[in-house]
């Protein structure tokens, strides 16, 4: 038996499951609002083109219209301006779209404090139980914001102040980026960094150092609480827009039971 054998008889057993992470993409998808001066970016819609009528008897078909960053979506290096020699989303290598990620579950504090901030010794810690964190692959940072993404409101939690969402501060993002061989940071917020990150030095620090390392963001995660700590393989699918920054992505974990 190959490897790709085992794989297809594992997943047909139901011994390696395939765990969808991607956030359903339509016109009520949570966008991110930046705010003045700063130009914002527009939300998925569908426009119909034709629906088994006149334009079109037998055939249903849409034009899209979306911003890259909508929805579940992949960050590549040229996004930041730290980046801007770097790959857009259409030259990331396809070999890098398979790869190892660990979660890191800080849920429990980002539930007591939106503005919770994943810190260098926290990494450590997850280190000491479970390994070092993986080459070449994903650290995907579990915060529950899932649960609130049905709604922008609730997602984007913004108030008189701002954004109030969890992330990562400068120090760990700085860190993440130029000490480890991650191949890029996953999260389930509206981009990898946090909701007050417009006021941190440097301002955005997880696009800012990750980004300008030329390691990758994915945004808008679901479903990482059926991910195990380590173990899962994932499997990231930009499309390939030539010169994008960046694209909605369906993003699939395969998971051993
Ligand atoms: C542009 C400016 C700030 C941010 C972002 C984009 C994102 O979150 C993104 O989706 O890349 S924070
Ligand atoms: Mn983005």
């Amino acid at each position: 038996m190959t490897a790709l054998d085992q794989l297809l008889a594992a997943l047909v057993a139901g011994t390696v499951e395939v765990v969808d992470l991607t956030a359903p993409l339509s016109d009520r998808t949570p966008v991110l609002q930046l705010p003045p001066p700063f130009a914002n970016t527009q939300a998925f819609s569908l426009r119909e083109v034709s629906r088994y009528d006149d334009r079109g008897p037998a055939w249903y078909w849409n034009d899209i219209s979306t911003g890259e960053h909508v929805g579940t979506h992949f960050d590549a290096p040229v996004h930041w301006v730290t980046g801007k020699d770097g790959l857009d989303v259409s030259q990331v290598p396809a070999r890098q779209l398979v790869a190892p990620a660990v979660v890191l579950d800080r849920s429990a504090e980002c539930a007591a404090n939106p503005d919770f901030l994943l810190e260098i010794e926290h990494v450590l810690a997850w280190e000491v139980e479970h390994g070092p964190l993986p080459a070449g692959g994903w650290l995907l940072y579990r915060t529950g914001w899932d649960g609130r993404s049905g709604e922008q409101e609730a997602f984007l939690n913004a108030d008189g102040t701002g954004p109030h969402t969890p992330g990562i501060s400068p120090g760990c993002a700085r860190w993440l980026a130029q000490e480890t061989s991650l191949l890029g940071l996953g999260t389930e917020t509206v981009g990898t960094d946090a909701g007050a990150a417009h006021s941190f030095d440097p301002p955005f620090p997880c696009h800012s150092f990750l980004l300008g390392a030329g390691k990758y963001g994915l945004t808008q995660l679901q479903n990482l609480a059926s991910l195990p700590p380590t173990g899962a393989v994932l499997l990231a699918a930009p499309l390939p827009i030539v010169g994008g920054s960046g694209s909605p992505a369906r993003v699939l974990a395969l998971v051993p039971k």
